[in-house]
């Protein structure tokens, strides 16, 4: 009410002021008095405050860049972020000198040339070269900033290839004990690009470090004419340190590193995220969203199916709700009860059982036909769902460990924004979209960093102040798209952790087989 009333007063305002100008310029009219003439006083007066309110201007631009700083965004923690934050650098390296240069000139040319009587005009209409040079410079600086940005960005959206490989490592042995220090970070797609990246660090052949599914081989490249790749040796290790022990009997001081990339599915809906963990085979189940299941005809199966995952369990459980639901209308409707319902009650209670018949027939065809899911193939679709872990609420990844996030909306669009990994993707409804990243740093290390101990200092202080119970710091998932009313809610916390601590934490969650079996569907 106090808003509403705010408002009406400004409007009224608004209105009383426009009449009171519109009185006045009627009034002079009637006196006949002449548009004001401006004295050279004040026009020169003018001409100096020009400067005084670029030099103030500029002053606050200063301060605020100084006082809150180049964009407060903290460091970044994911290797794809290096690279974002080092493209917003170039910018802002472009936008500061451009706006500072234009800006005072703006101002110093409406100081210098303010009006003198005695100053003639030079009448300038048009000059080729001066046209050509303010097209063609800001169309070249715009070129190499959009082509690096389209790099940039083809590199964090590019799903093909299953590693990520990300650092070349050097070996440093300290009293007889591996060490791995990294000597650059780079990220390539596959095997093959991180040989050739690595051709003159160990001499003629190259050396990649691979891990797939636990396992540790060490893989020799040969070039094969101009720039095929073979392999010609392959040695397996069951642990990253007897690999690199090898290597240092071998006396080999550099080589690359590649790591499997994991998959995760990150599921949003009004007003929250589902987060699908691959599993051990590192596969994402199949989803048809004509499976969801809410339990919405309250038989007492308590089994939910939110993501509208594809086993031959979830289907068997979809058909059953239909045919139950089905055969429940129908013997309703044949039933003498029926006559006491009214016509129209009973022509919605037969649309529905059409309405759910023909739903049946169109799962079933689309999970024949699109999916592909027949007699022969059932084994193998189960197999990739049932190792899935599904869970709301924080995300665990593991420091180091490359991802591919697969992105899902329900309903509206919403969108995944990772600000500390400078990461952020739309979550469409009807389509998956992609991006990757790895995480540098963990949660742990993070609240160490000098920067956001202080930032926290900071927030925490304001947050006591009004009373607000004291956070802690950490990586956040927020929904970056005003996607309803309860959109401010829609956030988690990411945790990175070390690998051991991700598995002591993933071995207390249950898979999805073992969410069927809890409900004695499997
Ligand atoms: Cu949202």
């Amino acid at each position: 009410m106090g808003k509403v009333l705010l408002i009406v007063v400004l409007v009224l305002l608004v209105l009383a002021v426009a009449q009171m100008m519109r009185v006045y310029e009627l009034s002079s009219k009637v006196r006949g008095r002449k548009e004001p003439t401006i004295t050279r006083r004040e026009n020169n007066m003018n001409a100096v405050l020009m400067l005084v309110f670029c030099i103030a201007f500029f002053g606050f631009v200063i301060w605020q860049m100084v006082a809150y700083g180049m964009g407060g965004k903290g460091p970044s923690v994911s290797i794809h972020g290096e690279a974002t934050d080092w493209l917003i650098g170039l910018n802002f390296g472009i936008i500061i000198p451009v706006f500072f240069l234009c800006n005072a000139l703006l101002f110093y040319f409406a100081f210098k040339f303010a009006y003198k009587k005695d100053r003639d005009v030079y009448y300038f209409t048009h000059n080729n070269k001066l046209e050509m040079m303010w097209t063609v410079a800001p169309a070249i600086v715009l070129a190499i900033i959009i082509v690096l940005g389209l790099r940039t960005w083809n590199d964090i959206t590019d799903m093909s290839g299953d590693y990520v490989v990300h650092e070349h490592t050097g070996l440093v042995v300290n009293d007889g004990q591996v060490e791995s220090n990294f000597e650059f970070k780079a990220a390539y797609q596959t095997v093959e690009e991180a040989g050739v990246g690595l051709s003159n660090l160990s001499g003629s052949s190259k050396l990649v470090l691979v891990e797939k599914g636990g396992e540790w081989v060490l893989q020799t490249y040969e070039m094969d004419g101009e720039s095929a790749l073979i392999i010609t040796e392959q040695k397996k290790f069951n642990s990253r340190n007897s690999a690199l022990l090898s290597l240092v009997d071998e006396e080999v001081s550099m080589f690359t590193e590649l790591k499997e990339q994991k998959h995760i599915e990150i599921y949003s809906k009004q007003f929250d995220w589902t987060t699908r963990y691959a599993g051990k085979d590192n596969a994402l189940g199949d989803a048809n969203f004509k499976l969801i299941d809410y339990n919405s005809w309250g038989d007492t199966n308590t089994f939910l199916n939110p993501l509208g995952l594809i086993s031959s369990e979830t289907i068997e459980l979809h058909f059953n709700r239909i045919d139950a639901r089905v055969s429940y209308l129908n013997e309703f409707l044949g039933s003498a009860e029926a006559a006491f319902e009214t016509d129209e009650k009973l022509a919605e209670m037969t649309e529905e059982m059409e309405r759910l018949k023909r739903k049946k027939m169109r799962v079933q065809s689309t999970i024949a036909n699109d999916m592909g899911l027949n007699a022969m193939n059932q084994s193998e679709v189960n197999s990739r769902v049932y190792d899935d872990v599904i869970l709301k609420g924080d995300i665990h990844l593991v420091v180091g460990q490359p991802y591919q996030f697969q992105f899902k909306s329900q309903d509206v669009i919403h969108s995944a924004y990772f600000p500390h990994f400078r990461a952020q993707m739309n979550c469409v409804p009807g389509m998956a979209t992609q991006i990757k990243f790895t995480p540098t740093m963990t949660t742990k290390e993070f609240r160490e960093h000098p920067d956001v101990i202080a930032k926290y200092e900071a927030i925490n202080k304001a947050r006591e102040k009004v009373g607000k119970p004291l956070v802690e710091a950490s990586f956040l998932l927020l929904c970056n798209k005003i996607c309803g009313l309860s959109h401010s809610n829609m956030w988690v916390n990411v945790i990175v952790e070390t690998q051991e601590e991700y598995e002591a934490w993933m071995a207390d969650q249950k898979t999805f087989e073992q969410q069927l079996q809890a409900s004695n569907l499997k």
